[in-house]
């Protein structure tokens, strides 16, 4: 022991159970396994933290981002060695891909035995689980020693954060040796999140100036302003200097979809509305905040969307700024710190201006004026733009479903508006790679920011199944309402018992179809169609006898029935009293071509 450490009477386990109650962790959802015991035992010990045992090590992960993508709290999973580790990449390459902090803690055989050929044996002798890990997580690392435990944790907890730049996943390797080594002493420490604000103020003056200045303005944004909960800050800037928003696939909801001037979704699935006032028509000058102009909200990255004069582009991340369209003026920063510092100067330079004005103009004119007479123009004073937008509404005004409804099926677009109608508005939507994603990025109106999600960043399908249980646990009082497709639900709706098990009353709708339905129709979209080489249909699953079969409320919708507000109102107030979850097996028409022809067009001209 070295001078300065004091060993304390509990175990290196107990330390770190100890630390992740500090950095607020109330969940840990994990399987367990040999190598995992010594946690398994000092969390025994506490009743602060929960632990939550999922079916699947992906469905830990998975339900661990759930949790953290709409608390913007810190996930906690956990697997044992080998196997249990591995199943959890997928959900750690996902978090990953989406910014969500995560940590992942697994097992591993004792030091001592390294090279020895040890069951499920992970370390650098066997498979490299820390190392695999390295691949995909802000930080990966084994703890070798007790000694440097307490400071491998505290720097796994703080880099997930966001204390240096975007939240993400970090992983730890615990051997179960050093699990029972006598925990070193170590100086108490607050847990803080702290966003970096490092944006220079001539960027922020010089933006402002040039956003007040611009004849046609527009304001894209992605997944950070979400990230860093900037939708107040966000909503504020763009009323103020009246400039029409449009938000990523995975944005969708930071700006409400319901103001005039919300363009809705620009890109995958996105709303035409965006598409023409951004990409067909010229923008001046172009502010994004937070997206990294991504194949899904680029529509494969159109040179179109480059401003005429100036893009001004915000992110937390350096090495996004200009990755795929050079900017004018870069504000590296937290997008809520640089939105808030923006509106600042805006508001300096209106008032500014007034005073010049006042001062050169009569008092009684004065009194009548205002900033947006005379020195901002048309912009400012602003009808212009909303009146553009909603004439664009009204020209794209969605085909009334009726038109391509086929007789005794539920139309998809009918689906998602049925149950958006019908559900409280306080309701917290996921949706699963597949055409229901497609359906809901297009037909869902959001309104409330943080509530919508779909895992675009690495698209794996079964998320959605999974993650809505950590959202509930997180928001036990708000509806949880997940859409995924019965291919995805396949894949990770045993995570269902999971709910069932510990009372979490989670709705799932699977739109069934009985084909891997994004698969069917891309390749149908396709100007020359590809062909069925490996199958995209499959024999119908009964998805509410599944349902049942593990505990839940499984309720058939097929031919003429309906999604009615008596219906969810029933499936909503029975779970919240009894914690039953309830999945809604609905049979669409499976003929109903999604709105995914901008990711055809990408495929096509990027991968073809
Ligand atoms: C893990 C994973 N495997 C494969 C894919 C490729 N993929 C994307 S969507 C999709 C089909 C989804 O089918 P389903 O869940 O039934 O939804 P549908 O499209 O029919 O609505 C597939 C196979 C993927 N994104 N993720
Ligand atoms: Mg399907």
């Amino acid at each position: 022991m070295k001078k300065g450490e004091q060993m304390t009477k509990k175990n290196t386990a107990e330390l770190i159970v100890e630390m992740l109650e500090e950095a607020g962790g109330e969940y840990i959802f994990c399987i367990p396994g040999g190598a995992t015991e010594d946690l398994n035992i000092a969390l025994h010990k506490t009743d602060k933290i929960k632990p939550i045992v999922t079916k699947h090590e992906q469905g830990a992960a998975f339900i661990a981002d759930g949790y953290a993508r709409v608390s913007g709290k810190l996930g906690i999973c956990c697997a044992t060695a080998g196997p249990g580790a591995s199943n959890l990449i997928t959900g750690i390459a996902s978090a990953f891909s989406d910014s969500i902090p995560i940590l992942a803690l697994t097992g591993q055989v004792a030091t001592s035995v390294f090279g020895k050929g040890a069951v499920q044996e992970s370390g650098s002798e066997g498979v490299n689980i820390t190392s695999i890990f390295r691949n995909f997580t802000k930080y990966s690392g084994m703890l070798i020693n007790e000694q440097r435990a307490p400071f491998m944790v505290e720097k796994a907890i703080k880099l997930a954060s966001s204390s240096t730049g975007r939240p993400g996943p970090v992983h730890l390797s615990l051997p179960a040796d050093v699990m029972k080594k006598p925990a070193v002493q170590r100086e108490k420490h607050t847990f803080s999140v702290h966003n970096s604000r490092l944006f220079s103020r001539d960027g922020v003056n010089k933006a402002a100036e040039i956003l007040l200045n611009a004849k046609r303005p527009a304001i894209i944004v992605g997944w950070g302003v979400a990230l860093s909960r900037a939708a107040d800050e966000l909503y504020e800037l763009a009323t103020l200097l009246n400039i029409p928003v449009a938000t990523s696939p995975k944005a969708k909801g930071t700006f409400p979809e319901n103001e005039k001037l919300s363009l809705g979704v620009l890109g995958f699935a996105g709303s035409p509305v965006a598409k023409e006032y951004i990409v067909e028509n010229d923008i001046d000058v172009l502010l994004a905040v937070g997206t990294s102009f991504n194949e899904m909200m680029t529509s494969g990255w159109d040179e179109r969307l480059k401003p005429t004069e100036c893009l001004i582009q915000i992110d937390i991340d350096d090495e996004i700024i200009g990755k795929n369209y050079l900017a004018s003026i870069d504000l590296v920063g937290d997008a809520r710190a640089a939105l808030e510092e923006i509106l600042h100067s805006a508001e300096r330079i209106i008032s500014i201006e007034r005073n010049k004005l006042r001062k050169s103009n009569s008092p009684r004119l004065n009194r009548k004026k205002k900033i947006s007479d005379g020195v901002y123009p048309d912009r400012l004073k602003g009808t212009a733009c909303k009146t553009e937008i909603t004439k664009l509404k009204k020209k794209h005004h969605l085909v009334p479903v009726t038109n391509f409804k086929r007789a005794g099926l539920y139309n998809p677009r009918a689906l998602v508006e049925d149950i958006q109608k019908n559900v409280p508005e306080n309701s917290i939507y996921f949706a699963d790679i597949g055409t229901s994603m497609a359906w809901a990025i297009r037909y869902l109106n959001m309104k409330n920011p943080y509530s919508f999600f779909v895992a675009l960043g690495f698209c794996s399908m079964g998320y959605a199944v999974a993650a809505p249980v950590g959202a509930k646990l997180a928001f036990p009082d708000r509806p949880i309402i997940a859409l995924v497709g019965d291919g995805s639900f396949l894949m990770n709706g045993t995570e269902v018992a999971t709910a069932v098990n510990y009372g979490i009353p989670v709705v799932w709708v699977v739109f069934n179809n009985s084909m891997l339905g994004m698969v069917h129709h891309g390749r149908k979209l396709f100007e020359t169609p590809i062909p069925e080489g490996i199958p995209s249909g499959f024999k119908q699953v009964d998805f509410a006898k599944m349902a049942e079969g593990m505990g839940a409320r499984g309720i058939t919708i097929k031919g003429p029935k309906r999604i009615t507000r008596q219906m969810m109102n029933g499936i909503l107030a029975k779970g919240q009293s009894t914690g039953i979850p309830t999945v809604i097996d609905v049979h669409i028409d499976e003929k109903a071509v999604p709105p995914i022809h901008s990711r055809i067009e990408t495929v096509d001209k990027h991968f073809g």
